[in-house]
């Protein structure tokens, strides 16, 4: 009999993925984890059975969480990741020369220790100097913070729901908004414009009320619902779509999914999302 995992999205959209064998179900203290290997998407990541990574297209998800800002921020040297355990995110950040620290708060060790061993392919250089791990809440950790400010804060977390639901909220944002450079740039996943519309309208709002001004921005995801998925980009100075140039083409030259003529693209508002946010 054939084998699927599906993630079921509100009882109402399902997408799921027919099987070749399942590597790891386990859950941790915060949630339960599964990595399964399938027929079209390779290896792929699954938490609380919601799809969260695979193979197939985890570089739409990594390279657009991470080039938008670091092509754009005038300083990259200081950058903090909040969640992103799969490592995807890290890794598109170490590529850059520049940035010589990374601090990537994330909530579930076991998250960590799974993509270690089963992700592999992943190739995320968690042995780079410049990486420092911290296995806590980002929530608190930011409202504690009180080193230097960082010059890029990218939020890879999972859904709104449950642990997650306060990175998506008003008082982390204002927390996130002080532990940031004046000129730094702040990146966050925001749902999809279709399937999660509502959520995803709130977010970006949220973000306008403590940033000058917060830009959604569109990739492709054919693993998550409906596949229109959202980063927001929000700063008090820097412009989304003014990209250095040499950092833009180095990135490009190896990348699967991001390149200049993507990242300008990317910023366009589909008439749909224009009115879901002027409401
Ligand atoms: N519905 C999926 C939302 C996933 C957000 N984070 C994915 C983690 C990839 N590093």
């Amino acid at each position: 009999m054939a084998l699927w995992f599906d993630e079921t999205y509100a009882g109402k959209i399902r997408f799921g993925l027919k099987l070749k064998r399942s590597l790891f179900s386990g859950k941790s203290e915060f949630q339960s984890v599964d990595v399964v290997e399938t027929e079209e998407f390779g290896r792929a990541l699954a938490l609380e059975d919601a799809w969260m990574t695979s193979e197939r297209d985890e570089a739409h998800y990594h390279e657009m969480i991470v080039h938008p800002a670091l092509t754009t921020a005038p300083r990259i040297k200081r950058v903090l990741v909040i969640g992103g355990g799969d490592g995807g995110t890290v890794r598109e950040v170490l590529r850059y020369q520049e940035v010589e620290s990374v601090v990537m708060v994330e909530l579930d060790k076991m998250v960590v220790d799974v993509c270690k061993e089963h992700l592999p392919s992943f190739g995320v250089p968690w042995d780079d100097k410049r990486l420092s791990l911290k296995f806590e809440d980002g929530i608190a950790y930011l409202k504690n913070y009180s080193g230097e400010p960082y010059d890029v804060i990218l939020i890879d977390g999972s859904d709104p729901v449950g642990p997650a639901e306060g990175l998506y909220a008003s008082p982390f944002y204002e927390s996130a908004k002080r532990c940031l450079a004046k000129d730094g740039v702040l990146v966050s996943q925001t749902e999809s414009p279709i399937a999660m519309a509502s959520d995803f309208a709130r977010i970006v709002k949220t973000l306008r009320a403590s940033f000058v001004r917060a830009e959604p921005y569109f990739v492709p995801i054919p693993l998550y619902p409906s596949g229109m998925w959202s980063f927001t980009y929000a700063s008090d100075s820097i412009e989304p779509s003014a990209f250095d140039p040499a950092r833009a083409s180095k990135i490009e030259a190896s990348a699967r999914y991001y390149n200049r003529d993507i990242h300008r693209a990317a910023f366009a508002q589909p008439s749909f999302v224009r009115a879901l946010l002027a409401r």
